[in-house]
């Protein structure tokens, strides 16, 4: 049998593959991280684990995860390390990344959870629990009090099961031991990060004690991010084509692209590592970084996830190498999203679209449509229908983002165009599946039971002529047509 990754066997990895560059046992603990998963490892975990090699500094990383033991199972028997593969045309970039020091899994033991997030050394706490996890309302940003979480968390706060619950209850044991706070550091895809989820905090914060909630708005500091990196999930090829490349097995390595950024506000209440060694970016105001990202990079994520998927593509890639789709996402970019942007100072907006399209066709990442298009209704309002407001007030069209806007309400009928069951991965799922099969196949009496959820639309964009008119049209086109033929008609325009 090989061998296991761990401490004790990373001096038998080939001379190619990079390793951590300090001794793991000298520096200690700083960070938590809440919702660890493979966006994590390949991102944030890399760009601390550098700056360690660099110059130390306590900022090993203890990673939480809320739901599943599988990264815990996966990564305890490594000590903690996992290997990190760059994909692209030629042959992977292997480097083996040591930033974390232990996984907890939330639900068996959440004394221990609250007592790092408590512990003094604990200076920041970082997450990516995904659109969902905020248990906010997707379109107003607000913390949804009826969630089943919310309820139980604010119920037993000794044993949350939300992210909002965690960073509360381990506030609250800092102010209570008269400790200093950490600072919380989001790195999920919502519109202003940071603030959406201080907003969070402290509504559920004055639930708990409005003493506790005064001091987190006083004290606590929320930077907002911008992260970025394509992360597809790792298969089980790409698990034995890195153990090969190792010669040691590795329960989970992670697969990702040679393209990453992070931009980061800086206002931290306890230190930081200096991650601006290496290549993050500490700005005044993230919005402009990630209005470009959001909106140019995940809004083409997700029109070719609904669109891509319904046209039989199973990859990104497959779905760019359709030339009708390579025009859309273009003119997507250029025509409808582009002239909503405020350009980062110092950016290059060509450039970076230019880029995208090609991360977009990167053949080695295998980055399944089926994987972007979970969790549409947690999406589409920063992606996409954000967008379409700022140019419908402007009197301008949006007939590219009501094209995505249907792809998404066909998906989600659950039925795809051979007739097959689609699975819908989404919180709301069940509730579109209902709206769709009472509405039937009429492309009107579909866009409008579909646009009666406020959580995506809200209450202004159904009552929209242009925008209705213009989805109710281009979902026509889906149902009777299909996928291909409707975005080849929109490529014409
Ligand atoms: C993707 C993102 O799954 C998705 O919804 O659009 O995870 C995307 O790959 C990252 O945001 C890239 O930075």
């Amino acid at each position: 049998m090989t061998a296991r990754l761990c401490n004790d066997t990373l001096d038998r990895l080939p001379a190619d593959i990079a390793r951590p560059g300090y001794d793991r046992d000298r520096v200690g603990m700083g960070i938590v991280h809440l919702g660890i998963g493979a966006f994590q490892r390949a991102h944030q975990a890399v760009y601390t684990d550098m700056v360690m090699a660099d110059e130390g500094g306590d900022w090993a990383v203890s990673g939480v995860s809320l739901r599943r033991p599988d990264t815990r199972d996966a990564l305890a028997p490594q000590d903690g390390l996992y290997t990190l593969a760059e994909r692209s045309n030629e042959p992977d970039r292997l480097r083996v990344v040591g930033a974390i020091r232990e996984v907890l899994v939330a639900p068996e033991e959440p004394d221990a959870v609250l007592d790092r997030l408590a512990a003094t050394e604990t200076r920041i706490v970082t997450l990516t629990v995904t659109e969902k996890g905020y248990c906010h309302d997707p379109a107003t940003g607000e913390l949804m009090l009826d969630d089943p979480g919310i309820r139980h968390d604010l119920a037993n706060p000794d044993r949350p099961r939300t992210a909002i619950g965690y960073l509360v209850g381990g506030l609250q044991r800092r102010w209570l031991a008269a400790l200093p706070p950490f600072t919380p550091l989001t790195c999920d895809n919502l519109p202003a990060n940071g603030r959406t989820l201080a907003g969070l905090v402290l509504a559920f914060a004055e639930r708990v004690d409005p003493g506790l909630a005064a001091w987190i708005e006083r004290e606590v500091p929320f930077p907002s991010t911008m992260v970025d990196r394509i992360v597809p999930a790792t298969t089980d090829a790409d698990r034995s084509a890195i153990d090969a490349r190792l010669g040691l097995a590795d329960a989970w390595p992670v697969m990702t692209e040679p393209f990453t950024q992070w931009v980061i506000e800086d206002r931290f209440v306890a230190g930081r590592p200096s991650w601006e060694q290496v290549g993050a970016e500490l700005v005044d105001d993230v919005a402009p970084y990630e209005h470009m990202k959001l909106r140019l990079l995940n809004g083409s994520h997700s029109t070719m996830a609904y669109l891509g998927y319904l046209a039989g593509y199973e990859t990104i890639e497959e779905t760019m190498a359709d030339p009708a789709f390579v025009k859309l996402v273009g003119d997507l970019m250029d025509r409808e999203v582009a002239p909503t942007l405020q350009v980062p100072p110092g950016a290059d907006l060509a450039g970076y679209k230019a880029a995208l399209l090609k991360r977009f066709a990167n053949p080695g990442l295998k980055h399944r449509t089926w994987q972007i298009a979970m969790d549409g209704t947690q999406k589409l309002p920063q992606r996409l229908l954000d967008t379409a407001r700022e140019r419908l007030a402007a009197g301008k069209s949006a007939g590219r983002i009501a094209l995505a806007v249907a792809g998404w309400m066909r998906y989600v009928t659950g039925i795809d165009e051979a007739g097959r069951p689609i699975e819908v991965s989404d919180p709301l799922a069940a509730e579109l599946r209902r709206l769709a099969d009472q509405a039937g196949r009429n492309p009107a009496a579909l866009a409008d039971a579909l646009f009666s959820v406020k959580a995506v639309f809200g209450d202004d964009l159904p009552h929209n002529a242009i925008f209705r008119t213009a989805v109710i049209s281009a979902l026509g086109t889906l149902l009777h047509n299909g996928a291909r033929a409707a975005v080849a008609a929109q490529a014409r325009v």
